[in-house]
């Protein structure tokens, strides 16, 4: 069962790891519109949290969402077809990257604003707790958003309310160019602490770590409504953004990221428990199938039609 499990979040994260490497090259050969922020090196925490969840459950994320809309069970070819700009996408691709959202699957949208996610949950966690069903609302955030007064709001309110939300906090040191030494004049500790809410910090490259800190965290909020605050200690490997050069990081910085790898890390404790090599690559042969398939079915769907743009953007104009 744990062999199981841990081999089932494996998976998952490689299966992120894996199509964000291919969003990074068609990114490159110009064929994304916009940004792109990618998740590599925080795989462990979208997976280890989501392990936890189920479909009724919501989500909500930031501009840096590929790995929690994939954890959360969302598909990859409307996936890529979105953040392609494809009719066939997510959003119908309207939206692309921070825009990627699955109702379907609970996960109600990346967000280009930073800490626009947690009013958004924060509204979510009051709908399904009158609903009553035991279901919780989770919402991913960077320590960029510490300093954001709608994240103080939000934390307040849901402890006021008793509500069901799980605050994560994907902790990676960086606020795009600058290190959040420079932003923020206490600690998320100390904040959950003034508004007397459960406070865990965790190593978010360990996937086992985070998923076992979460699966306690999200049974006691199933039980009896209550907000929670999960701050996952990660490592944003790439640049903010496709195409930052990165002259603000030390050498030593960049250097030391190969050795914090979640999916090394993870494969390093699998081994130990008897998981062999065949299955590391056998899983990769897969994956690899799977993502390249979905990314050459995207890649053939057609734009959005011209007439058909405004579709979706205001209540009761376009044709569908
Ligand atoms: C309200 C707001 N202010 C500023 C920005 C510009 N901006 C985009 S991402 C970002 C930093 C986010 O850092 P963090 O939340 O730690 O996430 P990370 O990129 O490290 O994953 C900033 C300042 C924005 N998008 N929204
Ligand atoms: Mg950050």
């Amino acid at each position: 069962m744990t062999a199981e499990r841990a081999k089932s979040r494996y998976s998952a994260m490689l299966r992120i790891r894996a199509s964000e490497e291919a969003l990074q090259k068609l990114f490159a050969d110009g064929r994304i519109p916009g940004f792109v922020h990618l998740s590599i090196g925080q795989e462990a925490v979208a997976v280890g949290v989501s392990s936890c969840l189920r479909d009724a459950d919501t989500v909500s994320s930031n501009h840096r969402g590929h790995g929690h809309t994939l954890a959360k069970g969302v598909e990859l070819e409307p996936f890529f077809a979105e953040i392609l700009g494809r009719e066939t996408g997510l959003c119908r691709g309207r939206g692309g990257s921070m825009h990627v959202a699955d109702f379907s699957k609970g996960m109600l949208g990346a967000n280009g604003i930073v800490g626009a996610g947690l009013p958004i949950t924060t509204g979510s966690a009051l709908a399904l707790k009158l609903l009553g069903k035991g279901d919780i609302a989770v919402v991913y955030f960077g320590d960029g958003a510490l300093a954001q007064g709608l994240v103080h709001e939000c934390i307040n309110l849901s402890a006021l309310w008793s509500l069901p939300v799980m605050f994560v906090c994907e902790n990676n040191g960086w606020s795009e160019f600058s290190p959040t030494s420079r932003q923020m004049a206490t600690s998320l500790r100390k904040l959950a602490d003034a508004f007397g809410v459960e406070y865990r910090a965790v190593d978010g490259n360990r996937v086992s770590e985070v998923a076992a800190t979460a699966e306690t965290l999200v049974a006691g909020m199933r039980k009896a409504p209550a907000p929670a605050i999960l701050e996952c200690a990660t490592t944003r490997v790439r640049g903010h953004f496709e195409g930052d050069r990165q002259d603000y990081r030390t050498a030593s910085e960049i250097q030391s990221l190969p050795a914090r790898d979640p999916l090394s890390l993870a494969r390093a404790e699998m081994q130990v428990e008897g998981v062999p090599p065949d299955w590391f690559d056998e899983v990769a042969k897969q994956i690899a199938v799977e993502v390249n398939n979905a990314v050459a079915k995207a890649l053939t769907a057609p734009p959005p039609i011209d007439a058909d743009l405004a579709a979706g953007v205001y209540a009761g104009m376009g044709s569908k």
